[in-house]
């Protein structure tokens, strides 16, 4: 679907994941609830102005300063994530040198192996990119991809979403986690953990409950933060957080805009 796509088309990038989507839908990778939740983040993003925002890019450098100085980060990841910007988290997981854990809302075996296939593929042609940092290869073939053996439980929460990798997610001390649930969000905060999500919806639990919020397009996210990952030296004037002043800085974006377009008509 997607090689039909004119890259000067307008629209490009937005039709580009629609396709994405819908091809991953089809081989049987994503949630069957997957377009629904993409097409309430594209409501926010048309709002946002479908771009990075300033308080999203600091977000993201803040994201990028916590998982190189954490002592277990991990990325975790989900359907829709997995297929929008798998590629930019396997060449960011490379740099931080953690393991992306596969861990899906709808938990199914047959997912869990797809996506694991998927990323697993991914890697093989990432490895072979001609990027600047020294040993790349060897960097990305040692990027583990986990999410089989979820041995272990997010505490306090109930049935299969709760299923995680004991040496992923369950040990993990930052955790990078796109398009989470709010249940699963506050489960993770309440073990002690710091949460990074990406929620194009400011208003969310889970962007209200993480320790940091990416307002953002996981696609941007990707590679905004992967970028952050190679300038670390622009990371260290960034902190002390304060996450909800950051989410109302969205918000006030939101509310100009709206302002703005309305002033237009
Ligand atoms: O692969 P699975 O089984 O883990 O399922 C994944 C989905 C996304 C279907 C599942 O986690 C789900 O149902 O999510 P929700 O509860 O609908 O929440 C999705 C949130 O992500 C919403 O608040 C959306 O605004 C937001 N969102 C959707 N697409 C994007 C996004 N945020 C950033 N970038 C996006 N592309």
């Amino acid at each position: 679907m997607s090689e039909k796509l004119n890259k000067k088309h307008p629209r490009y990038d937005s039709l580009s994941a629609r396709y994405s989507l819908e091809d991953a839908q089809k081989n049987g990778l994503l949630a069957g609830t997957a377009m629904i939740a993409h097409g309430r983040g594209e409501a926010f993003d048309y709002l946002i102005g479908e771009q990075s925002i300033s308080s999203a890019l600091n977000a993201t450098r803040y994201a990028a300063k916590l998982l190189s100085s954490a002592n277990k980060p991990i990325i975790s990841v989900n359907g829709n994530t997995a297929v929008l910007c798998g590629d930019y988290l396997i060449r960011c997981a490379a740099i931080i040198g953690c393991a992306i854990e596969i861990n899906i809302f709808y938990r199914t075996n047959e997912r869990i192996t797809q996506l694991t296939n998927l990323l697993k593929n991914k890697k093989k042609v990432i490895a072979k990119e001609n990027i600047n940092i020294e040993n790349w290869a060897k960097k990305v073939e040692g990027v583990k991809i986990l999410g089989e053996n979820a041995k272990c439980k997010i505490l306090n929460l109930e049935g299969p979403r709760s299923n995680c990798c004991c040496e992923g997610i369950y040990d993990s001390d930052v955790i990078f986690v796109p398009l989470e649930d709010g249940d699963r969000c506050e489960a993770l905060v309440q073990m002690g953990k710091c949460v990074i999500v990406v929620d194009l919806n400011p208003l969310s639990r889970s962007a209200q409950m993480a320790n940091v919020t990416i307002v953002d397009d996981i696609a941007r996210v990707g590679k905004n933060l992967f970028e952050s990952l190679l300038s670390q030296n622009d990371l260290q004037d960034i902190g002390p957080w304060d996450n909800i002043e950051n989410i109302n800085e969205s918000l006030r974006w939101i509310n100009e805009r709206l302002i703005q377009l309305a002033n237009e008509k």
